[in-house]
């Protein structure tokens, strides 16, 4: 059924405590922890405590859980001090959602990077 935990799903995992991971924060829909291999001093994935395969998915099948995610991104931005400010490379960030694996989706759980704390070049790769 859509939104349930999956057997094989590393984030599931993450979500039922049985993988470890730095959370930096949680609500009742989500949690976010900090990416195993970052990117930026601040990489934080946000995702959905419930299993959906990528962003279009949830999108389409749970808008608000969608923009629960959404609203957690700018919270963690706020608590890693990274919301745009004085136009410096470290204010400002990038949320990314990797969405099939031609696009660099490793993990089919749906998850926003935040990324931050450095210039970020634009295109990226
Ligand atoms: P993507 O390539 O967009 O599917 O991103 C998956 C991210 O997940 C990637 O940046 C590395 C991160 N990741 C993979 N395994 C783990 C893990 O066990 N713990 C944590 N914290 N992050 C992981």
């Amino acid at each position: 059924m859509a939104g349930e935990p999956q057997a094989d799903c590393l984030f599931c995992k993450i979500v039922a405590g049985e993988v470890p991971a730095t959370v930096i924060r949680e609500t009742e829909t989500t949690v976010a922890f900090r990416d195993i291999n970052p990117q930026a001093p601040t990489h934080v994935l946000v995702i959905p405590k419930a299993h959906y395969p990528d962003a279009a998915t949830l999108a389409a099948a749970a808008p608000q859980l969608m923009a629960d995610v959404v609203r957690e991104t700018g919270e963690v931005a706020a608590q890693e001090n990274i919301v745009p400010g004085d136009g410096g490379p470290r204010t400002g960030y990038r949320v990314v959602f990797n969405t099939g694996s031609g696009a660099g989706q490793t993990v089919f759980h749906t998850h926003a990077h935040v990324l931050g704390g450095r210039g970020l070049e634009w295109p990226p790769g």
